[in-house]
């Protein structure tokens, strides 16, 4: 066994992979739980999807549960989406039903790779393509390099859809919005900041909230909340995983209708 194998294997499957995803269908930022039930229900459609996570470990929020406590919540109208995932539950006494959140965040990960979504860590979404007032794209960085503040150009890919799924921190948009003269869909054309926890209208408000926020880029999961000034939730999940399951009805038409362009 070389050495440089090892090197040489590493290095031509990242460098393949990243120039097949140059060019997407859907570009998700983000690989929290809302992002990765996206990614996972697209891609089983043959829609080309590849997801974009800045930090080393994939599942965003999940991990931690309730104040790293590690079990979490979810209502039964989301029980089908742990179902497509194979997530195990069990009922808990109240009605709701709880589940380990280290196996779903392993398990929305695996999921959605194993569905044939691409997911790249350590890349961060740090600015968008933009033109004829449309999203088509997302500039790209390593997220060492702006860790350290280098001075170190970006990369592109482009997308027929982008996704900020980035969570509360609503990267995408909060970027689209302070670089450039635009008008989001939101009452003001800005976004209009997170409220505090109420957990039923919070639960509703982000699946409702899950749509078309600028001409080609999405917001779902807890980035709707921080984009339309609704309410937080805590640790219960449902309205992440529906968020993700909208998302993909949504997109799947899009572009089934053909990428129509609406301004
Ligand atoms: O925050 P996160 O888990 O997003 P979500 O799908 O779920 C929210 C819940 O986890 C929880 C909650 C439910 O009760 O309130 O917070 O809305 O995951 C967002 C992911 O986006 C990554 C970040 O590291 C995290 O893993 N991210 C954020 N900004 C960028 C990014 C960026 N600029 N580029 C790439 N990834």
């Amino acid at each position: 066994m070389k050495e440089i194998e090892i090197s040489r294997a590493i290095l031509k499957s990242h460098f393949n992979a990243l120039m097949d995803n140059l060019s997407t269908d859907v570009v998700i930022v983000g690989a929290g739980p809302s992002g990765l039930v996206a990614a996972g229900y697209l891609s089983e459609k043959g829609i080309k999807v590849t997801v974009l996570e800045k930090r080393l470990s994939p599942g965003g929020g999940v991990w931690g549960g309730g104040m790293g406590f590690k079990y979490a919540t979810v209502q039964k109208e989301a029980l089908k989406v742990l179902q497509d995932f194979n997530i195990s539950y069990v009922e808990d006494p109240s009605g709701l039903f709880v589940f380990d959140t280290i196996e779903l965040a392993s398990g929305l990960i695996f999921g959605a790779v194993k569905k044939g979504a691409q997911l790249f860590n350590l890349i961060t979404v740090e600015d968008l393509l933009i033109s004829e007032k449309r999203v088509r794209g997302v500039v790209i960085n390593n997220t060492f390099a702006l860790m350290e503040g280098f001075p170190i150009d970006p990369l592109t890919i482009e997308a027929k859809f982008v996704v900020d799924a980035t969570g509360h921190e609503h990267e995408v948009v909060k970027t689209l919005s302070r670089k450039n003269d635009v008008k989001l869909n939101t009452p003001t054309g800005k976004p209009l900041g997170e409220r505090s926890l109420f957990a039923e209208p919070a639960e509703k408000g982000v699946v409702n909230n899950t749509k078309e926020v600028y001409p080609g880029l999405f917001v779902c999961g807890m980035s709707t909340a921080a984009v339309f000034g609704y309410y937080r939730m805590g640790p219960i999940f449902g309205g992440m995983l529906l968020s993700g399951k909208k998302l993909f009805e949504i997109l799947s038409k899009r572009l089934q209708d053909g990428d129509k362009e609406k301004t």
